[in-house]
């Protein structure tokens, strides 16, 4: 879709004559200089970065709350275009103040405003801490469609839950990963608007009851959901999106009685037992064992959410009927997929109707996006805990198998194995307790299924979903992840962002399409080195940030060799260092040959559980101390762990990347959002079939063709097809390293305790399953990988040709902005008309 088409509801401003515009903005640019400075006079330490902080964030919020105002008044007026309302657990959002002030183009303002002897805007920028509310790519994905609902005019809220701590910080200690809680909130947030008015009550446990033929929930404890707003800013429009937040809140206050017999942990203990719902975001552990708390979070998101959903669609539209054509409810992965549940319960025994019609509108709103494969990720929960939460859910979910199971028994009569797999309930065959399969839930009430990459949403219904496939094929579609090129490209890269404007104008920003105009233009010589030039002076900032924070000099013009992503198995960090021993080993060997100097980069969190993980962050460290260290090697090769990866990170780190690693063994990673980031900064990749790399390649591939009809990627490895084949064959990763004699020699290296002080132990529990399963087939893809590398290298000592290159890349990225993702998921998800 494009962007008129989304413009239905567009900007107030956008239609207004010229000059009164022009006049508009310049009170509004007036009025916020005015605002800021009030802001900071009102702070006794107006000069410190954080009082200076505090007062923009202010101005801005005060601007944009006046802005949400319009873009409500604007949506309540909007005839049969359906409100979409995106329920996440995560929204890694970053830093807000740089996307504010690029959104609403007042850095001029803030800057005049700023009073003599402050520090400059760049570093008070620096000051604010990442709002870091999710783990990873899910996580991120949801903050850049915030960026692109609102940068399209689309009636939406994002919600999810206001985590006192987020992603935990990351220290570490000899080598080794310490986490730290995230204190993101200590100095509080100018952005939020708690919105008082604007509170929900929410049970948990206690009994159903039968109230003249009615059932009605009675639960044992309650909290009250308190709605908190940060704002989020379209660009290129005065239209904003909101995300909401919930914050639990004790539903009474303290036990009076109680505290003043001096019992004062009892009189509150109700209190604190509230506010523990909004403690931590839960870690992506994969082992969703024992996490009671996490069950209670994800029913606070989900029940806060749709009874503010009903309230305003009653508010505007003021009866229940029209809720699921004028309404969306989209589940970004199983998180919320309590959500159809609460629906029902909220519709049958709130609203009084009947089944069939809250099962269609509840249908109508629903839909789905699955992230990952990975079998023990799928969410299940033991039916004693659910029924002990969630005992009228329970109903409701019995009821919906049931009606569904009779359907599957019509369809497929006779198949009662069919009926057990699909079943709602994991009835535990093996001495299992049963289980509730959340995806079964949102599969069967979504009217839409969708993968996030054309590979996984293929795998998707091949694979875990095939059943539910057979029975509604037209059920499930996929829709290609993307990114918002604001933030990644013309804040994190503005020198890249003006060479991309002079060479084909500034209209990427709205429509990165426009970036294939590059493709012819990738050959020409000049282009090429003001291309280098600005990537240089990228890799220079990222080397000073090396230098400040980990002591170690790194060499600008070396090849920035970068992989930044959560550390997991799947993505084979520790496939990428072997590679880097396997270099070692082959420079002190013959350290007069021609080496291409290489920096080789790596960031990135571990599950706090996830032992082998963990062992790859050690590893690393110790791998870079020996190498960083041995006089042979000099700067023909360098290894660097950057701590604490987040979001405010990659803004650095991306555009000073050469190469971008995206090596997970095919058919794992779903789609992968860091590649697309890489690529629209002029990283080339090298990288497996899988995920999104493959779009990547068929985009730029086909903006900018070879002349040879090779890839512009650097590609290599096992297809997913053959990842299969091998393992169904019986996979002997030891046939792989005795053929390799490099192979075994960087194995006994790190077995031999060369990168461990002479300790042998230390990386056994990594090794060892390298030999033994090898379940992300590290040895069968090594060797390619080493030749891969070696094509790279050969292209980096050609300036010319690598400038080419990575030029041809960008110019295939116009596919991966966010706005084209959620076109398609307007077009696709949110506006389909409901069929069932
Ligand atoms: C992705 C997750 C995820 N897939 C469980 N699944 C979590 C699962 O806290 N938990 O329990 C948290 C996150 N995250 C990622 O989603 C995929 O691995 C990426 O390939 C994909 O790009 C991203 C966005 O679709």
């Amino acid at each position: 879709m494009t962007k008129t088409s989304t413009a239905r509801a567009a900007a107030p401003a956008s239609s207004r004559p010229a000059a009164a515009a022009k006049s508009r903005s310049h009170d509004a640019a007036a009025d916020f200089r005015q605002l800021a400075a009030r802001a900071l006079a009102q702070r006794s330490d107006g000069h410190s970065a954080e009082a200076c902080l505090n007062a923009v964030a202010i101005a801005s919020r005060t601007l944009l709350a006046d802005r949400w105002a319009l873009t409500q008044q604007a949506d309540a007026r909007r005839k049969g275009v359906r409100r979409v309302h995106y329920l996440s657990m995560e929204f890694l959002m970053g830093r807000a103040l740089g996307n504010a002030l690029a959104a609403i183009g007042m850095h001029e303002q803030v800057e005049a405003a700023l009073p003599e002897g402050a520090p400059a805007l760049g570093e008070v920028l620096e000051h604010e801490p990442d709002a870091a509310l999710g783990n990873g790519g899910l996580g991120r994905l949801a903050a850049c469609f915030l960026d692109s609902f609102a940068s399209l005019g689309l009636p939406s809220f994002g919600y999810g839950l206001r985590y006192k701590h987020g992603m935990f910080a990351q220290h570490i200690q000899d080598g080794r990963q310490v986490e730290q809680p995230d204190e993101w909130l200590r100095h509080g947030s100018a952005w939020e608007l708690p919105r008082h008015e604007l509170r929900y009550p929410v049970g948990f446990g206690g009994t159903v009851v039968n109230e003249g033929g009615q059932r009605r929930w009675v639960p044992a404890q309650a909290v009250v959901a308190q709605a908190v707003d940060f704002i989020v800013p379209g660009h290129g429009t005065e239209r904003v999106s909101t995300l909401r937040q919930w914050q639990a809140e004790a539903a009474r206050p303290i036990d009076f009685p109680t505290f003043c017999r001096g019992e004062f942990a009892s009189a509150g203990a109700h209190l604190q037992e509230a506010e523990a719902l909004n403690w931590v975001l839960y870690p992506d552990d994969s082992t969703p064992a024992g996490r009671e708390l996490r069950l209670k979070q994800e029913f606070l998101l989900v029940s806060a959410s749709l009874q503010d959903t009903l309230a305003r669609h009653l508010r505007e539209f003021g009866d229940v009927h029209s809720y699921g054509r004028l309404n969306a409810v989209h589940l970004n992965d199983t998180h919320p997929a309590m959500a159809p549940a609460e629906l029902m319960r909220l519709l049958l025994d709130e609203h009084g109707l009947g089944w069939d019609e809250a099962w269609k509108i509840t249908s109508q709103a629903v839909s789905y996006t699955n992230h990952t494969l990975m079998p023990e990720a799928l969410e299940t929960w033991p039916v004693s805990l659910f029924e002990a939460l969630l005992p009228r859910h329970l109903e409701i979910v019995y009821e919906i198998n049931r009606r569904f199971l009779d359907e599957v028994r019509a369809r497929f009569p006779g198949d009662d194995a069919m009926a057990a797999r699909v079943s709602l309930i994991d009835e535990g065959a093996h001495g299992g307790e049963r289980r509730v399969r959340m995806a079964a839930l949102a599969i069967v009430a979504s009217h839409k299924v969708n993968g996030v990459s054309a590979l996984h949403s293929r795998l998707m219904v091949e694979t875990i979903f095939a059943d539910y496939a057979k029975l509604w094929p037209q059920r499930f579609i996929n829709v290609t992840n993307g990114v918002t090129p604001r933030r990644w490209l013309e804040q994190a890269n503005p020198g890249l962002s003006a060479l991309l404007d002079k060479t084909i104008g500034d209209g990427w920003r709205a429509d990165l399409s426009q970036l294939s105009e590059l493709g012819a233009k990738a050959g020409q010589k000049r282009l090429g080195q003001e291309f280098m030039k600005v990537k240089l002076a990228n890799k220079q900032r990222l080397a000073d940030h090396i230098r400040r924070e980990l002591g170690i000099n790194v060499d600008p013009h070396s090849l920035f060799d970068v992989q930044i992503k959560r550390i997991h198995e799947y993505k084979r960090q520790l496939l990428n260092v072997l590679h880097v021993v396997a270099r070692y080993q082959a420079i002190i060997a013959n350290p007069s040959a021609h080496w291409t100097p290489r920096t080789v980069i790596f960031a990135g969190k571990a599950a706090s559980a996830y032992r082998a993980a963990k062992l790859v962050i050690q590893l690393i460290h110790d791998v870079a101390r020996v190498v960083n260290s041995d006089p042979r090697v000099g700067d023909k090769l360098k290894v660097v762990f950057l701590p604490n990866y987040s979001v405010s990170l990659a803004q650095i780190i991306l555009p000073a990347a050469d190469l971008s690693e995206q090596i997970s063994t095919a058919g794992t990673e779903a789609s992968g959002t860091g590649n697309m980031k890489f690529a629209l900064n002029g990283a080339c990749t090298i990288g497996t079939w899988d995920g999104a790399n493959i779009e990547m390649a068929e985009g730029m591939d086909a903006v900018s063709p070879r002349k040879d009809g090779a890839s512009n990627m650097f590609v290599f490895g096992l297809l997913t097809e053959e990842v299969a084949r091998i393992k169904a064959l019986g996979y002997d990763p030891r046939l792989y390293v005795e053929e390799n004699r490099q192979l075994k020699a960087v194995l006994d290296a790190i077995t031999g305790g060369v990168f461990s002080w002479g300790d042998p132990d230390r990386y056994r529990a990594l090794v060892q399953p390298l030999l033994q399963h090898d379940p992300y087939l590290l040895m069968a893809d090594f060797a390619a990988y080493v030749e891969c590398q070696k094509t790279v290298d050969a292209l980096y000592d050609e300036p010319t040709a690598w400038a080419e290159r990575a030029l041809r890349n960008i110019a295939g990225m116009g596919f991966f902005s966010t706005d084209r993702t959620i076109g398609e998921y307007v077009q696709q998800v949110w506006a389909a008309p409901a069929k069932r």
